[in-house]
């Protein structure tokens, strides 16, 4: 599919009067940096002459940069609501003894990769995850696994959660795991989360995932599995 896309690019390209098409680019990046001119007539103007999208937010980037999707978590919702408290109780005794052993909380880091926007699901573990007793770091969207590797490793986690909604799951957890082993840090335990298909299991269990958690997971079990886990793979 990305070789196809690709090749519709470069034909889009061919056929297209690039002198125009940089004259339209040009007028957008001038229109944001002296914050005059309507931006989207600018855009389709361009879209028109056959930039690409890519092309014409590259040209408001300029002046812009990048937006970052910042994931914001609360903490104490997801005890407050959680019908079971025995069941958080029992991860917060582990999550304690492993502080105890270790001399700091089980740390994780929450991570979205890819292209994929579902942030739900990740702000729910990431707030119940914190209530039952680790450290939570959460990545932003859109995360490269170079990025989540580099910020696993910055942070010194003890597990990366990979959150995937979005089929992006066979690519980006071996990617993950490469990016990892650069860094010397294939000690550091991964595990998936997310709409991943059964058929799939077996495929991430080869590539490294310490454990895999579908739609309807029940946080408790998850993390208390996580620390069994982890109490093992630290000895
Ligand atoms: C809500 C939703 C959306 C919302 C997302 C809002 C948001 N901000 O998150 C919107 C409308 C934006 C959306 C858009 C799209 N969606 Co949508 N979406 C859903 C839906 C209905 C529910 C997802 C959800 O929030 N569930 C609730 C949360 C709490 O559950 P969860 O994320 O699964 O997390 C639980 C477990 O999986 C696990 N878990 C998850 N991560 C982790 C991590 C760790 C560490 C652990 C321990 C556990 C864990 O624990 C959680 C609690 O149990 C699903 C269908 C479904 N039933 O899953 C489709 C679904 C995910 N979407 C799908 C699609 C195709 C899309 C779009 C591509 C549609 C389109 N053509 O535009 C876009 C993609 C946008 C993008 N860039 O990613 C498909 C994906 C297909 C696939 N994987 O092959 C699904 C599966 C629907 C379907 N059946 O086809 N979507």
């Amino acid at each position: 599919m990305r070789i196809a896309q690709l090749a519709r690019l470069e034909l889009l390209r061919k056929n297209r009067d690039e002198a125009k098409v940089q004259a339209c680019l040009t007028a957008i990046t001038n229109a944001a940096d002296a914050k005059d001119g309507n931006l989207l007539e600018l855009a389709i103007d361009a879209a028109r002459a056959r930039a690409s999208l890519g092309e014409i937010s590259d040209a408001m980037e300029k002046v812009f940069g990048r937006h970052q999707a910042v994931i914001r978590m609360i903490n104490n919702v997801y005890s407050s609501e959680y019908a079971n408290m025995d069941d958080i109780e029992k991860v917060r005794a582990l999550t304690d003894e492993f502080a105890e052993i270790e001399g700091r909380r089980p740390r994780i880091l929450i991570a979205k990769m890819g292209q994929d926007g579902h942030d739900r699901g990740a702000k729910v573990v990431a707030t119940a995850y914190a209530d039952m007793g680790f450290d939570v770091d959460m990545g932003p969207l859109f995360q490269t696994p170079e990025e989540t590797a580099r910020q696993a490793v910055e942070n010194d986690v003890h597990v990366v959660g990979m959150s995937s909604l979005a089929a992006g799951h066979k690519t980006l957890l071996p990617q993950l795991m490469e990016e990892l082993k650069k860094l010397e840090r294939e000690d550091i335990m991964v595990t998936v989360g997310g709409v991943i298909p059964q058929a799939d299991y077996e495929y991430l269990y080869a590539h490294g995932a310490a454990a895999i958690f579908g739609p309807g997971t029940r946080l408790p079990e998850a993390a208390t599995l996580m620390m069994q886990k982890l109490l093992k793979h630290n000895g």
